[in-house]
């Protein structure tokens, strides 16, 4: 440990429970500001362990009674647990415990709390506890009986796991509703809901025969926001079972939307909770980006089912084994569903754009953990980019390993092996090597899992010379990866490298290694397992051009040493269409990078433009793909690839790059503009949501463009075409358009859109945000956020409004947020701090904007290590929010400790 503040929960340190619960007979009276819970709870002792008491965990309780076997028993308080030293003897018992909690005061969205009129759950990762007192670890599986009783008229549907056994009428106007779910489950999975809701209900037939009810419960009012969410979920159901064979195994799925809620949204057995902003969208009210949201969360929870709830976690260091394995899973789906191999391309490089986004800044600052952490003080900040979509990465790792068929093969003997067990990732990897023992991950399953065990982003160098007499390509790759907090020293990872070669003019070349016999196909997956490693490619007739790391085959950054005018036959020619746009990403990267660090001016060449321009006007390029080309890389990135940071210096060039692309290219973007109008139906395709997305870019540069030209027809035209918008992405688009070119037409069309959809809480997260991403100008858009702070539609206690703001702001608004005059920062302090006494689970996501402080630029670099240290030095932080602050301060010493 770093710090004596903070208490660490050590992996090594797991032992099996002592005690299981068989079942649990759960009775809710609900009330706000006081509810009762009478828990029996059926425990058995595990024969082989010592005798010892019986620790329950539970949090911010109020104890009523205590009954074992149905006599009283003596029992203590001791480090938040309930100790019973003497349980009776025997091999089970039957425990009793009635206790109540407060769910109206539960601002922290974790355990049972109020949202607008309704009562909801929150339990993982450990928030049952603050429900009852209980084994709250996902290691003790149980079978849960559930009954509510509330409050009919206020209350009028009422929900738990599984099947619904029993319902009635009681006196006072209360009734109850019996729930039973057959599976057995780890606390974290259960959940209830009692409100006032109506249901979009769906019943269908799977394949073997069995019929399902779907249900999507949101309130009145919302029902015609919710097809989406439903159509979503049966195709998810479908693709579940088609791609490896896992069907709907309940009677009975129910999906409930709350406005309140800290995260995206929850899988509980049967139950799964949702924040109503991955539930509700119609085209009107909902962007494409929103649609595919609801779609991929839908999915996600849902195949959690089986990756997650019918196999769980042995531990919480395990979560990426149901995170990493169901992100992969959901890529997988949106992948399969969003049609031909462009849009296939255009997926994937959105997930990498945000694992780069995300986890390489992570996995380089003082938050830095294996995909299988070792210890952690606060669970809750472990739900990391790290452990969902860097773990998503290692089994898509392994998949490319053993091949899609071996995977298959590797999921069914998953299942077969550990169906109903809480298991580790060490198990998982060992079932798709078992069923795969000739595969390329096999033989090397010791060092692959290095993946799980060992942090940071492995650095690989790619350098090539080609023998003209012996007609010979040799390919050297080299590998390393930097220290992190606690290693100092990694072990080479296993990376497969999917590679191609392209001749001069671009055609692929069919690929032969020294000692084989025969060319054989133009792409293939070379596996770097040494710190260096040389492949040499025969019959190669002139110097070929390397597509390396194909699709993204591996987390790493490559440094592949490459010319401008081989990246640009990359760009115009590559078969794969991940590369295709990544050379184009490398050519703006080098020219935002060199201009940052002050080494060329920030001139766009010739070259450039002209590449960009032929993408954009190029018959044979999808309108989604030709978007994110045309796209420069995020500030965030940029500066990531720089050893010192001056946010405002690298939100000057790039802005400057992005006039640039705005002015030399303004005919085409006003061509392509027109070509792209159309009154075709909305769908939420991604052929469709391509060209909106592109036209969208196109109306913002044209609206840059007016901004220096003084020329009032675009931003006209793009007031006209916010106004008479049929949906949501056009509409929004123009209005970015306008915001960020600062137009005159700005301020009415933020007006007009808020009295639109003043009503619309996830529209009006949009209009807080979009005015907290606008490029800052002298200090007017800082200004405007600290003004809306105070707005009467504002509101931290609401996560989405709360992240609408603040999130915006100090994520995705570098240039507004890092001033030299330290004001963001001194903001950031105080919203951390004031966030934190009422949810530190959003508090600590907020504090770790700051996590990159130490690679910024004087005057920042002091200001914000200040601004950290003013948090830290508050006595009742949460242990959440200490955790960040302690590792974000206590990183300088672990580098130093760690250097040689
Ligand atoms: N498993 C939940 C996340 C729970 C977060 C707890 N702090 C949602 C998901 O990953 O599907
Ligand atoms: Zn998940």
């Amino acid at each position: 440990m770093r710090e004596g503040t903070v208490t660490l929960v050590r992996r090594e340190d797991y032992l099996a429970p002592a005690f299981r619960i068989r079942s649990v007979d759960l009775c809710f009276d609900l009330e706000p500001a006081k509810t009762l819970v009478s828990s029996k709870l059926l425990i058995e002792r595990d024969a082989q362990a010592a005798p010892q008491p019986l620790r329950l965990h539970g949090e911010g309780l109020t104890l009523l009674r205590v009954l074992a076997n149905g006599e009283s028993v003596s029992f203590r308080h001791e480090d938040g647990m309930l100790v019973i030293d003497h349980p009776p003897e025997g091999e089970s018992f039957l425990l009793e415990i009635r206790n109540s909690c407060c769910p109206e005061k539960n601002t922290e969205l974790s355990g049972l709390y109020t949202s607008g009129n309704g009562f909801f759950t929150q339990c993982e990762a450990e928030g049952f506890r603050r429900i009852t007192y209980f084994l709250d670890r996902p290691d003790v599986m149980a079978v849960y009986t559930v009954t509510l009783r509330a409050d009919k008229a206020k209350y009028p549907v009422l929900l738990s796991n599984g099947n619904l056994v029993e319902q009635g009428e009681l006196a006072a106007g209360r009734h109850y509703a019996k729930w039973h779910d057959p599976f057995p489950k780890p606390s974290y999975l259960f959940a209830l809901v009692a409100a006032d809701l109506v249901a979009r209900e769906q019943k269908i037939r799977t394949r073997s025969g069995r019929e399902h009810l779907l249900q999507v419960f949101v309130r009145r009012g919302d029902l015609d926001k919710t097809e989406h969410a439903m159509n979503s979920l049966i195709a998810s159901v479908v693709w579940d079972e088609a791609r490896f064979g896992l069907p709907l195994d309940l009677e009975r799925f129910m999906i409930v939307a709350v406005e309140d809620f800290n995260m995206g949204a929850m899988e509980n057995k049967g139950l799964n909770i949702f924040n109503t902003k991955f539930v509700l969208a119609s085209p009107a009210t909902a962007t494409d980006i929103d649609f595919f949201g609801v779609e991929s969360v839908v999915a996600h929870e849902y195949f959690h089912n089986w990756t997650g709830n019918r196999i769980t976690c042995r531990d919480w260091f395990q979560l990426s084994l149901k995170e990493g394995l169901t992100v992969y899973r959901d890529q997988e789906f949106s992948m399969d569903m969003s049609g031909g191999a462009s849009a296939r391309a255009v997926r994937r490089i959105e997930d990498v754009r945000q694992l780069r986004a995300a986890q390489f800044p992570e996995d380089a600052g003082p938050m830095a953990h294996p995909v299988r952490p070792d210890s952690y003080a606060e669970i809750n900040n472990f739900y990391t980019a790290t452990v969902y979509d860097k773990g998503a990465e290692v089994v898509r790792m392994m998949a490319t390993l053993v091949g899609r068929e071996g995977f298959r093969q590797g999921m069914s003997l998953y299942f077969a092996r550990h169906d109903g067990q809480a298991v580790t990732c060490d198990d998982f990897a060992q079932a798709i090597a078992d069923a795969n023992p000739d595969s390329a991950l096999s033989v090397r399953l010791d060092a692959f899992k290095r993946w799980y065990a060992q942090a940071g982003t492995p650095a690989v160098t790619a350098r090539g010379s080609y023998d003209a007499e012996g007609r010979r390509y040799t390919l050297t790759l080299q590998q390393r990866c930097a220290p992190s907090p606690g290693q100092p020293v990694k072990q080479p990872f296993v990376i497969p490298v999917a590679m191609g070669l392209l001749a001069g003019d671009g055609t692929s070349l069919a690929l032969q290694l020294e000692g084989e016999d025969n060319p054989g196909a133009t792409s293939r997956v070379l596996v770097l397992e040494q710190p260096q490693q040389s492949w040499v490619f025969v019959n190669v007739d002139a110097a070929p051009v390397p597509s390396l790391l194909r699709g993204f085959s591996a987390p790493v950054t490559l440094d592949d040493g490459l010319t401008d005018a081989e990246r640009l036959v990359l760009l115009a020619h590559d078969s794969d269409a991940f590369n295709r746009w990544e050379s184009g990403q490398k050519l703006a990267l080098s020219r935002l990078c060199a201009a940052a660090s002050g080494q060329a001016p920030a001139q766009l060449d010739d070259a450039f433009v002209e590449a960009m321009r032929a993408v954009l006007h190029h018959p044979g390029l999808d309108a989604s793909f030709k978007e994110l080309v045309l796209q420069l890389p995020s500030e965030g990135y940029v500066a990531e690839q720089l050893a010192v940071v001056d946010p405002q210096q690298v939100h000057a060039v790039r802005e400057s790059m992005r006039r640039q692309l705005a002015e030399r290219l303004h005919a085409d973007w006003a061509a392509i503009y027109e070509q792209l109008a159309t009154h075709e139906a909305y769908e939420p395709s991604v052929a469709q949501a391509g060209r909106r997305a592109l036209a969208n870019l196109a109306l913002s540069m044209l609206c840059l463009h007016a901004q220096r030209s003084g020329d009032p027809v675009w931003p006209g035209r793009a007031y006209q075409r916010f106004k008479d918008a049929t949906n949501m992405t056009e509409r929004l688009g123009a209005l970015s358009a306008l915001v960020e070119s600062h137009a005159e037409l700005a301020e009415p069309a933020l007006a007009k859109f808020h009295a639109l959809f003043r009503n619309d809480a996830l529209v009006l997260d949009k209009w807080f945000a979009l005015q907290a991403r606008a490029p800052e100008q002298e200090g007017r858009v800082f200004a405007r956020v600290k003004a809306l702070m105070k707005h009467p539609d504002f509101s931290l206690r609401n996560p989405n409004r709360a992240r609408s703001l603040l999130f915006s702001l100090t994520m995705f608004n570098p240039a507004a947020f890092h001033r030299a005059d330290a004001a963001g920062y001194v903001f950031w302090a105080e919203r951390v701090m004031e966030i934190d006494a009422m949810n530190p689970q959003l508090a600590a996501r907020l504090a770790r904007v700051m996590d990159r402080w130490r690679k910024l630029a004087e005057p920042y670099r002091g200001a914000a290590r200040e601004a950290i240290a003013r948090v830290a030095a508050k006595p009742d932080l949460s242990s959440d929010v200490r955790e960040i602050v302690t590792r974000a301060l206590a990183d300088d010493a672990v580098e130093a400790a760690a250097a040689p």
